[in-house]
Formats: structure tokens, sequence, C-alpha cells
């Protein structure tokens, strides 16, 4: 099992002012920070980040709002650090995530849902290569 996930701090979150808010939770549970930095997906990167999705109904939304402003991209360490991620982050749509977790707090909606965070090892390992060269981790 690896020990690191992706992540961003989305549009939305950048907006309204939660970059440090959601940096101090990612830090107080415990993940370290790999490789960070901020910056703005085009329309055609965004499309190319989330093609899993390129057949689902809510992918023009999805792709017009990752790439309708800056973002924080990060790769996060921690003992098995996908799972945990997204635990902390909470489900998907914030109206059924749990107390506590960050979409709980800073989420408007299940799609300016505040973070993103990896799903399988694999795909945090294609995530943090698609914003970062081994020389941007330490
Ligand atoms: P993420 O990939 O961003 O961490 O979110 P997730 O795993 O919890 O959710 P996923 O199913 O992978 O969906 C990716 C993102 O697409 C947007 N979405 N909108 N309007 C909708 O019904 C809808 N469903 C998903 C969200 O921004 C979601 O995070
Ligand atoms: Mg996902």
């Amino acid at each position: 099992m690896s020990n690191v996930t992706f992540t961003m701090i989305k549009p939305d979150a950048v907006k309204n002012g939660n970059i440090g808010n959601i940096l101090q939770m990612i830090n107080n549970a415990g993940f370290r920070i790999v490789a960070m930095k901020y910056t703005k997906l085009s329309l055609e990167q965004a499309g190319k980040f989330y093609e899993v999705h390129s057949a689902r109904p809510f992918y023009g939304e999805l792709t017009e709002f990752m790439s309708s402003g800056p973002i924080v991209a990060a790769i996060l360490e921690k003992e098995n650090a996908v799972a945990d991620f997204r635990t902390l982050i909470g489900a998907t749509n914030p109206a059924e995530a749990a107390e506590g977790t960050i979409r709980k707090k800073y989420a408007t909606s299940i799609g300016e849902n505040a973070v993103h965070g990896s799903d399988s090892d694999e795909n945090a390992l294609i995530e943090g290569s698609f914003f970062f060269s081994g020389l941007e981790r330490f």
C-alpha cells in the first residue's frame, strides 16, 4: 500500500478564502506536504485530469468549474493516505458529509465541493505526476 495521496483545494474554496483553514485541517490530521503549488488549470487541462468522468452528465460543468479560478494542488504523505484523506474530506455531496469533515465545513454543493482527494493508490500517483515533476517533491 502506498503512503501518498493527491489533493486540490478547488476554485470555490480558494475564492472563499479557505486555503489556510483547509491546510490547517490537513496538517492537524497528520498529513505531511510532499509537494504543493498554487496554479490554474485551462479547460483543456481540467478535461484531461477528469477524463475518467468524460461520459458523465456533469463533465462539462465539472471541467468549467475546475478551470474557473486558481487552485492549490498538493501531494500528501501519511500512513493509509488515500483512505484517511477521503475520510477527512467527507462525502462528495456536502449535505451527506459527516460533521467535522472539510466538505461539511467548506463545500457549497455537490459540484463545488472545496477539495479533491484521490480514490486509489494508483490514481494518487497518476494525479501527483500530472502536476509535479520528481524535482518538485521533498
Ligand atoms: P473528487 O474526485 O473531486 O475528490 O470527488 P469524489 O471522488 O468525491 O467524486 P467523483 O465521483 O470522483 O466526482 C468528481 C467531482 O465531480 C463533481 N460532481 N458533480 N453534479 C453532480 O452530480 C456531480 N457529481 C460529481 C464533484 O466536484 C466531484 O467532486
Ligand atoms: Mg473522485
